[in-house]
């Protein structure tokens, strides 16, 4: 199956990035082996485009967290691989994404407590997400959203085209990060609740205006953008923080904040999200467990 299409310019940065380690035979056998899941299509309108071919998966990993001493699964060539784990919102970025757009990967959930080995090799960040295809080895949640909606951008392209927009949505990324501060703060802090719950507030506030001023059922308008699944996993967790801290304010409803009331249910009816969603029961107990010391990776996978 042919995957979007990239520009002639970004295949010629890919072989050029290539060709830096073709110094040895090794690089240029890699060279050859990733020029295979390279293709070319020809368009509608008659231009040539070049695309990826994606491998669909043929194996299913085990879902537990592969942790320190395991071995590392065998890569199938084309196939994209998802580096993840089950309760991080940022690799749930990169896998809503891939599901929104029904990008074929597979996916190895990682133990981020002891990490295996091969796992700190291929990412130098020790983080998950990671995305791999081949020798190509991505980083970083919105590194991998941007290169999947360049790489593969299908029937709709996530990312606006607004320079304006582009800005603002900057800005609402850069600041949902405070949003999941108070879940970590609250349980290092206990004693300093009533701030950080009244500063969370605050912070969902300054959403609620934006979504509101923004006028449409999802941050990018009609229809689920780049921000929206950048911002969502973020959102996910406030229930479980309602549940963990008794606060019935944190989590959106149409008595207050009601356009993200609204926009949390809007949200909550993609596939995308309904493939990757963790029940609030579930993040509740896993913040416990990682509150512990001792983070539960497998909570709700069968013994
Ligand atoms: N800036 C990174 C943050 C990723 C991140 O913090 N991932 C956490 C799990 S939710 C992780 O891998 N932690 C392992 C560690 O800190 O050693 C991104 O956006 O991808």
């Amino acid at each position: 199956m042919s995957w979007g299409r990239f520009s002639s310019a970004a295949l010629v940065m890919k072989v050029m990035s290539l060709q830096f380690s073709q110094a040895s035979a090794q690089a240029s056998r890699r060279l050859r082996c990733v020029m295979q899941h390279v293709s070319s299509s020809t368009s509608a309108n008659g231009q040539s485009d070049t695309a990826i071919t994606l491998l669909q998966p043929v194996v299913t990993h085990n879902p537990k967290a592969l942790a320190q001493g395991s071995p590392f699964p065998p890569l199938t060539p084309g196939v994209l691989r998802l580096y993840n784990m089950r309760f991080c919102p940022f690799a749930q970025r990169t896998k809503l994404v891939l599901e929104h757009k029904k990008i074929p990967h597979e996916t190895v959930n990682v133990n981020l407590k002891y990490k295996p080995d091969w796992f700190l090799k291929l990412s130098s960040l020790g983080l998950v997400p990671v995305l791999q295809l081949d020798d190509l080895v991505i980083p970083e949640s919105t590194a991998t959203c941007d290169w999947l909606d360049d790489t593969f951008p299908g029937q709709t392209r996530l990312t606006p085209s607004g320079n304006l927009r582009r800005a603002w949505d900057r800005v609402l990324l850069e600041n949902v990060g405070k949003i999941s501060d108070a879940f970590y703060a609250l349980r290092r802090k206990e004693d300093l609740k009533d701030k950080i719950l009244d500063k969370l507030e605050k912070r969902l506030l300054w959403y609620e205006n934006i979504l509101s001023d923004r006028g449409s059922p999802y941050f990018g308008g009609n229809q689920p953008a780049m921000i929206d699944f950048l911002l969502w996993p973020h959102f996910e967790r406030l229930p479980a923080l309602t549940v963990l801290t008794s606060n019935p304010r944190i989590t959106p409803d149409s008595q207050h904040l009601p356009w993200l009331a609204t926009w949390m249910e809007a949200m909550l009816q993609l596939p995308a999200v309904k493939a990757t969603l963790q029940d609030t029961n579930a993040h509740a107990h896993f913040f416990a467990s990682f509150g512990t010391g001792t983070p539960n990776y497998d909570y709700g996978l069968d013994e």
